[in-house]
C-alpha cells in the first residue's frame, strides 16, 4: 500500500502507462527500439539472435502488461488460488507461443520480413527452456498453459536451475552429455530481488514450556540460504489472463560473500559458502523414474518447498482472514511425491510459528493439499533415510513422527485385528537405516489423491496403497487422464492441420474446446479434405526428412512408413523390443530374394530420448540403435526398404517437428509400467496411429478412437506378474524369432558383440522382466499388419482422420477442469 502512488499522480501514470503495439508499424518500431537500446545492437550488427531478441522483448512487453492486470485484479478479488508444485516444467520455447496467445503472428511475421529475418529463423533462435526430464515435467507446461487459458488464478512454483536437462550427443553411437547452461540470454524471466525467503537447514531443536504451560519448538542454529524469486509470464489463449510461474534460485543469505572472512585474507574460504549455497538450485537431476536418495536433492525439495510455502501463507496473510480459511483460499497440488515436504513444512508454520493447536493445523493441512501420484515403478517411489533427515531437518522429522503416531494410532483403533498393518502403512519403514516413504506421507496428508489415466489409478489402489484405501476408503482416490495443450501440441506444431480444421469448423473454437474435433469426422470421405490432410502429412515427412538429413548426414525417403519412438530411454518403455524387431525386420530383409524385396513397404524407424547418465543399460540401448543404423543404413542390398535414425536430444522443439511427422508412434511399455503416456496422445492428435500395448493412456485412447484405428500387442497387465514369475519357476524359452535376432548380435554382426552381452543377457538369464520375449511374436505379427495396412492408404487415411476427430477428450483443458472440480474445488 506504502508503495502505490498518490490519487493527485494516478492522471499523469495513466497518461503514460505502457501501451501496446496494434499494427505492423508498431511492431516494427518496437523490435528496433529493443534491439538498438535493450540489446545495444543496429542494422550494421543484427544477426537472427539480436531478431529474436527484439521480437521477444516487443512481445513480452505485451506479456507484462496483461500479466500486471491479471496480478493486480486477483490482489484486489483474492479468489482461492491453484498453486502446482513441481520440481520441473518442460517448457519448450516462449515466443511462439506468445504469439499464439498474443494473436499477432501474422502481423509479425510480416514485420520480421521487411526489416529482413524470416519467422522461422528467428522463432528457432531461442533455446529450449528444458526444466525438466520427461513426461512429469511436460505434463505440468501443458497444465500451466490450461490453466491461464481457462483463466484461473494458479501459480507455478519450482526452482531456477542454472542447468536444465544435459544436451545429448553422441559420439561414435555413444550418448555423451553436455551441460545445458541456458540462462545467458532469457528475455522471458523477471528477477524479484525484493521476494526473497531466508530457508533454513541443519541445526536444533529446542523444546521448553511457554508461560501457559503450552510445549514450544525452536528450530535454531542451522545455516540459512537465500532465496531469490524469478517470475515468468504464462500466457493464456484466447483470453488476456496471464499466470506466473515464480522459479526460486539459492544464494549465501549474507550477500555476495563473507567479508570478515575475506578482509582477513581467507579469500578462499569467503567464496565457498557462496557457492555452496548457489549449488541448491545449480542443476536439474537427470534421473526419470529413479531415486537416488542424494543429500543435494532432498536440500533442493526443502529449499523450493519452504521458500514457495513462506509465499504462499504470505500472500494469504495480507487477506487478514482466519485461518480455517485457508483452505478455502489455497489449494496446493504436489506434482508426484518430490514435494512432500510441504506437508510437514505447512504443519510447522502453523504450529511453531502460528501457535496454531495440532489438530486444527492438521485439518487444514489435510484440506489445502492434493497428491498426483506418476509412476508404481518401485524404484521411482522416493524414500529418504531418517538420519539424513535428522541432520538436515531436524524439527521436520519430528513433525513426521507426530504425523505418524496420530496416523497409527487411528489405524491401530480401527484395524485392531491386523497387527501387521501398522507396520505396512507405517511412514518409518523399519529397515536399516530407517527410511521416510514419501509417498505415504503424501498420501496421508492429502484429501485427495490421484492417478493420471484408469488402468494406473486402478492399478494403484491395488497395488501401492492398497492398505491405504483400506484405512480411508476408496473416495479419496480417484483419476484424472492426462491431456496435452492442443495449443502447442496442434496449431503451433501443426499450423498447417490446425488451419484446415479450422477451415471446415468455421473458426479456431476447437483449440479452446478440443471436442468440437468430433465435428471432422464429416468430412471423412471428403475428396478435397481429404486430399488436403495426407498433403499435409506428406509435408510434414518431407520437414522431418529434411531435419534428419541436416542432423545425420542421411536421406530417407518421405514415402517410407515413419515409424516413430522418442521418449526417455528406459528398460519398461522397450525401446529394445523395437530395436530388436528393425533387426528381425532387417535379417528377414536380407534373406528374400530381389523380387520378394520389391513388394515390401519400405519403412524409417526413427528413435530419439535421453538416457539418464548413470543408466548404463538405456546407454547400450541407445549404442545398440545407433550400431544397427550403420550397418543398415549403409547396406546396399536394402536401400531405402529400411533407414534406422537416432535423432539426437531429442527436446521439446524437437518434438514440435518429429510428432507431426508420424504414420505409426511406438508406446509399448510392459503392460502396467507407463503410468499414462502423453505422447501417444501427441501423435495421434496430429493424424498418426499408433502401435501399443494395454498400457496406460493407451487404453483410452482406444475407447475413444475405436479398437480398429489403433494396432495393440502385448500381454496384458493381469497377466504380467504370473509371467515374471514363470520366467524363474517354470522352464523358459527365449521366443525362437527373437532367438535369431541374438544369434546374429552374438555373431557380431552389428559391432563388438560382447558391448550387448548384458542387454541380451538381462533377458536370456536374469528373467526377463520386461517381458521382451513373451511380447516379441505379438509385436513382430503386429508390425506385420501394420505394413500390410499401410499399403492401403486411403483406408489408412481414413483411420487416421477418424482418430483425429475423436482425440478431443485428450486436451488438458479437460484435464484442469476435473481438477478444479473434484479436488481444487475452484472456479
Ligand atoms: C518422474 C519422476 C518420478 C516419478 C514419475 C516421473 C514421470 O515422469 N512419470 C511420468 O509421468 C507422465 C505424466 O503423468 C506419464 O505420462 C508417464 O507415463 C510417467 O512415466
Amino acid at each position: 500500500v506504502e508503495a502505490s502512488i498518490p490519487e493527485g499522480q494516478r492522471a499523469a501514470w495513466k497518461k503514460f502507462s505502457a501501451t501496446e503495439f496494434k499494427t505492423k508499424d508498431e511492431f516494427e518500431g518496437e523490435v528496433v527500439k529493443h534491439i538498438e537500446t535493450t540489446l545495444a545492437r543496429s542494422l550494421f550488427n543484427c544477426d537472427e539472435l539480436a531478431a529474436y531478441g527484439g521480437t521477444a522483448l516487443a512481445f513480452r512487453d505485451r506479456l507484462v502488461i496483461e500479466w500486471n492486470r491479471t496480478q493486480q485484479q486477483q490482489s484486489f478479488a483474492d479468489p482461492k488460488r491453484v498453486y502446482y508444485l513441481s520440481l520441473e516444467f518442460l517448457m519448450g520455447r516462449a515466443l511462439d507461443n506468445a504469439m499464439l496467445n498474443v494473436g499477432m503472428k501474422d502481423v509479425a511475421k510480416e514485420g520480421l520480413g521487411e526489416l529482413g529475418f524470416r519467422m522461422e529463423d528467428v522463432i528457432s533462435q531461442e533455446r529450449d527452456a528444458a526444466l525438466g526430464n520427461g513426461g512429469l515435467g511436460r505434463l505440468a507446461a501443458c497444465f500451466l498453459d490450461s490453466l491461464a487459458t481457462l483463466n484461473f488464478p494458479a501459480w507455478g512454483y519450482a526452482l531456477r536451475y542454472k542447468y536444465g536437462i544435459f544436451k545429448q550427443e553422441i559420439v561414435d553411437g555413444y550418448q555423451v552429455e553436455v551441460p545445458d547452461y541456458w540462462l545467458d540470454f532469457n528475455p522471458w524471466e523477471f528477477p524479484r530481488h525484493d521476494v526473497t525467503v531466508d530457508v533454513q537447514f541443519y541445526g536444533n531443536v529446542r523444546k521448553y514450556m511457554d508461560e501457559s504451560g503450552k510445549q514450544v519448538s525452536v528450530w535454531e542454529n542451522g545455516e540459512i540460504v537465500t532465496a531469490v524469486a524469478y517470475d515468468a509470464p504464462i500466457p493464456g489463449y484466447g483470453t488476456r489472463t496471464t499466470n506466473n510461474l515464480r522459479l526460486w534460485s539459492s544464494k549465501a543469505s549474507h550477500g555476495e560473500f563473507d567479508f570478515t572472512k575475506f578482509n582477513s585474507g581467507e579469500y578462499e574460504a569467503s567464496v565457498a559458502d557462496q557457492q555452496r549455497a548457489e549449488t541448491i538450485s545449480a542443476v536439474l537431476y537427470p534421473n526419470d523414474s529413479l531415486e537416488r536418495g542424494k543429500e543435494l536433492r532432498l536440500k533442493q525439495q526443502y529449499f523450493w518447498c519452504a521458500a514457495s510455502l513462506f509465499d504462499i501463507v504470505r500472500r494469504f496473510k495480507k487477506s487478514r482472514k482466519a485461518w480455517k480459511e485457508f483452505p478455502n483460499q489455497v489449494a496446493i497440488q504436489l506434482n508426484d511425491t518430490h514435494p512432500t515436504l510441504a506437508i510437514p513444512e505447512l504443519q510447522r508454520i502453523l504450529i511453531d510459528q502460528e501457535g496454531l493447536e495440532w489438530d486444527e493445523a492438521w485439518s487444514i493441512v489435510q484440506k489445502t493439499f492434493g497428491y498426483t501420484n506418476h509412476t508404481v515403478l518401485p524404484e521411482a517411489l522416493e524414500k529418504w533415510s531418517v538420519p539424513l533427515f535428522q541432520h538436515l531437518l531436524p524439527r521436520h522429522l519430528q513433525i513426521i513422527y507426530d504425523i505418524n503416531l496420530n496416523f497409527l494410532h487411528y489405524v491401530e483403533r480401527n484395524f485392531p485385528k491386523d497387527r501387521e498393518m501398522l507396520g505396512r502403512v507405517s511412514i518409518i519403514e523399519e529397515s536399516n537405516p530407517k527410511m521416510v516413504r514419501m509417498a505415504y506421507l503424501a498420501v496421508i496428508g492429502s484429501h485427495k489423491v490421484n492417478g493420471v489415466a484408469e488402468l494406473h489409478s486402478d492399478l494403484i489402489k491395488t497395488t501401492i496403497f492398497k492398505d491405504f484405501v483400506k484405512v480411508y476408503g476408496p473416495d479419496k482416490f480417484t483419476n484424472v487422464t492426462n491431456g496435452i495443450t492442443p495449443r502447442r501440441w496442434l496449431h503451433q506444431a501443426n499450423p498447417r492441420l490446425s488451419e484446415l480444421i479450422a477451415s471446415k469448423l468455421g473458426g479456431y473454437d476447437f483449440l479452446r474446446d478440443l471436442t468440437l474435433l468430433h465435428k471432422i469426422e464429416a468430412y471423412v470421405d471428403d475428396k478435397e479434405f481429404r486430399k488436403e490432410f495426407q498433403e499435409i502429412k506428406y509435408a510434414n515427412k518431407v520437414r522431418l526428412a529434411k531435419y534428419t538429413k541436416e542432423a545425420n548426414g542421411i536421406s530417407v525417403n518421405p514415402s517410407s512408413l515413419f515409424d516413430i519412438q522418442v521418449k526417455r530411454m528406459h528398460e519398461y518403455k522397450r525401446q529394445q523390443l523395437n530395436i530388436f524387431g528393425v533387426i528381425y525386420r532387417y535379417l528377414e530383409l536380407k534373406d528374400m530374394s530381389p523380387e520378394d524385396r520389391k513388394k515390401v513397404q519400405p519403412r524409417v524407424s526413427f528413435f530419439g530420448g535421453k538416457a539418464a547418465p548413470g543408466y548404463w543399460m538405456a546407454k547400450t540401448v541407445i549404442h545398440l540403435i545407433n550400431q544397427v543404423g550403420a550397418v543398415v543404413n549403409n547396406d546396399k542390398d536394402i536401400g531405402d526398404l529400411l533407414k534406422v535414425i537416432f535423432l539426437e536430444d531429442y527436446n521439446v522443439s524437437k518434438a514440435e517437428i518429429i510428432v507431426p511427422a508420424s504414420d505409426i508412434s511406438e508406446h509399448i511399455s510392459t503392460a502396467g509400467t507407463e503410468a499414462s503416456g502423453t505422447s501417444n496422445m501427441k501423435f495421434v492428435l496430429n493424424g498418426g496411429l499408433v502401435i501399443g500395448t494395454c498400457d496406460g493412456a493407451n487404453i483410452e485412447i482406444t475407447r475413444e478412437v475405436g479398437e480398429d484405428n489403433i494396432f495393440l500387442f502385448g500381454n496384458l497387465s493381469e497377466d504380467v506378474e504370473d509371467l515374471r514369475h514363470a520366467h524363474f519357476y517354470s522352464e523358459f524359452h527365449i521366443d525362437p524369432m527373437l532367438q535369431r535376432v541374438f544369434d546374429a548380435i552374438k555373431e557380431g554382426r552389428f559391432g563388438d558383440a560382447g558391448q550387448f552381452s548384458a542387454l541380451v543377457n538381462s533377458i536370456v538369464e536374469h528373467g526377463d522382466y520386461y517381458l521382451v520375449s513373451d511380447d516379441f511374436k505379438s509385436y513382430i505379427d503386429t508390425q506385420k499388419l501394420i505394413d500390410e495396412a499401410y499399403k492401403d492408404q486411403e483406408t489408412w487415411l481414413t483411420k487416421t482422420i477418424t482418430s483425429v476427430s475423436r482425440m478431443g477428450f485428450f486436451s488438458s483443458d479437460r484435464c484442469i477442469d476435473e481438477y478444479a472440480e473434484m479436488i481444487w474445488n475452484v472456479e
